[in-house]
């Protein structure tokens, strides 16, 4: 197994408060014991013999010569009750990026490896602490983008995922154990199973975690918002009252905005990000006309879109253009996946833009200035809803990576086949690999089931030190 030492930078490069040097392997203690000293006359500590889980004032020198490189609390904790379940030994020292690489420099010299991204991670799971959706629920704490997104990865890192998948697994083997008991033994030895209904109930124990999987995608990973338009309605206006800051160019000329300006918003929980574009228009202007083909391709990109009309003046023929393309390339993908925004309600002036309406059917519309900001909630509000339509029904979130929610449409699949073959009469045996099929694509999500490859790949995702 893993018998050697690994050490790394667990805290970011940069000056800071403390910066952490973290050892996992047999020989942490041992090699921390060549560096670690006590009391002003730098008195050498065996590390294995401390206490474990307390921390230790002392100095971190280079043992070629006994320089101090730095004042330091180490502490040691002591196999299996460590993030990895090896010996762990944790160096603080001041957050300096000198100091902190000189210290890592020091362990390794001393005889550990260099960690490889996620490798303290990667034991922790080999070792048995954690199951793998666990693993990769660390790395989306690290990378959460709202409180809603970190809350969801805290709950995962506490095994909500495969607590969840527990109702479906146990349908699945109950089937399964059936099958291979109606495959070996007379009919009338095997316990009876109304093998239908168990299936069922694997599958709605499934969908209602495929549901939430989709909701919970959302809230890590959000969704591109486009805001489009005909030139001058108020797209970059919009942007900046969303952003609650001036990010965006605003003027009364016709095409001001010539490129795509994307930020990110927290919209009511849901990390989004925002896309502002050119207005699109019949023009001969050559920049426009390039930005206008990629407020396009922004378009196609977007999980939702904006159509920004100017309530203050009646329809033009651009607005009729970019309703057409709406109609083409939004709504054919469903209905929640556009708001249609009337701006400028300030003025006097009111139009309704009825027939433009009409061509987009189903899509909610907001009445709001962004110049007086009335209507900005509502529009937040319309678009959280839209959000959380496009994702699916409200089932409760759950987080997954994109591997796991290919994992769980897999075991979907499988056991609506077995329900169909079921159905038509095919013998059970057949039955039997869909079933089995189901269950394995269920254990790649806790873990049971992982290759090599896999694991590679997930735990290179992470950064080094975790
Ligand atoms: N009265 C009023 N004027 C607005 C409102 N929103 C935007 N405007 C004005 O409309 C003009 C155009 O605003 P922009 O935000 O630059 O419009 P845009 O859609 O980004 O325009 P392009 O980038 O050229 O496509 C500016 O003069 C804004 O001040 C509003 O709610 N009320
Ligand atoms: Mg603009």
């Amino acid at each position: 197994m893993y018998v050697d030492t690994i050490s790394a930078i667990a805290t970011p490069l940069g000056e800071g408060g403390i910066g952490i040097v973290r050892l996992s392997g047999p020989a942490s203690a041992q090699i921390a014991s060549a560096l670690f000293r006590r009391g002003p006359r730098l008195r050498p500590v065996d590390v294995a013999r401390l206490d474990s889980h307390r921390l230790y004032y002392g100095y971190l020198v280079n043992p070629q010569d006994e320089r101090v490189v730095d004042e330091v609390l180490l502490v040691r904790m002591a196999a299996p009750r460590s993030y990895t379940r090896e010996e762990v030994v944790e160096i603080s020292c001041h957050g300096g990026p000198l100091v902190v690489r000189e210290v890592l420099r020091l362990t390794l010299a001393a005889g550990a490896r260099p960690a490889a991204p996620g490798e303290f991670t990667l034991r922790a799971f080999l070792n048995g602490r954690i199951d793998l959706a666990q693993a990769e629920a660390v790395m989306a704490v690290v990378s959460a983008r709202t409180p809603d997104s970190l809350q969801l990865a805290v709950d995962e890192l506490r095994g909500r995922l495969v607590g969840r998948l527990g109702p479906a697994r146990a349908a699945l083997i109950d089937a399964l154990a059936y099958l291979d008991a109606a495959a070996d033994f007379p009919e009338d030895e095997v316990p009876p199973l109304d093998l239908e209904a168990t299936l069922a109930r694997a599958e709605a124990a499934l969908a209602e975690v495929v549901a939430g999987a989709r909701l919970g995608r959302l809230y890590r990973e959000g969704l591109q918002i486009a805001i489009v338009g005909r030139p001058n309605v108020g797209k970059s206006s919009l942007l900046n009252a969303l952003l609650r800051a001036d990010r965006a160019i605003v003027s009364d000329i016709a095409g001001t905005t010539r490129d795509v300006i994307v930020e990110s918003i927290n919209l009511r929980g849901i990390p989004a990000t925002l896309v502002d574009t050119a207005g699109i228009a019949d023009t001969e202007d050559v920049i426009e006309r390039l930005g206008i083909a990629r407020s396009r391709q922004a378009l196609e990109r977007a999980g939702l879109a904006i159509f920004v009309l100017d309530g203050s003046l009646p329809p033009t023929a651009d607005d009729y253009q970019v309703a057409e393309l709406l109609r083409d390339r939004v709504l054919r993908d469903g209905q929640d996946r556009l708001v249609v925004v009337l701006n400028k309600r300030d003025l006097p002036a009111r139009y309704d833009h009825a027939e433009i309406r009409a061509l987009l059917p189903g899509a909610p519309v907001v009445e709001l200035s962004t110049h007086t900001g009335q209507g900005i909630d509502q529009l937040e509000a319309a678009l959280a809803d839209r959000l959380i339509a496009h994702a699916g029904e409200a089932a409760a979130p759950a987080l997954v990576t994109l591997r796991q929610q290919q994992a769980l449409a897999r075991a979907l699949e499988s056991v609506r086949q077995a329900r169909a073959a079921l159905g038509d009469g095919v013998p059970l045996d057949l039955v039997a690999v869909d079933v089995r099929a189901a269950l394995l694509a269920v254990g790649e999500i806790t873990g049971e089931q992982v290759s090599e490859t896999i694991l590679d790949e997930i735990f290179s995702r992470f950064c080094i030190g975790k």
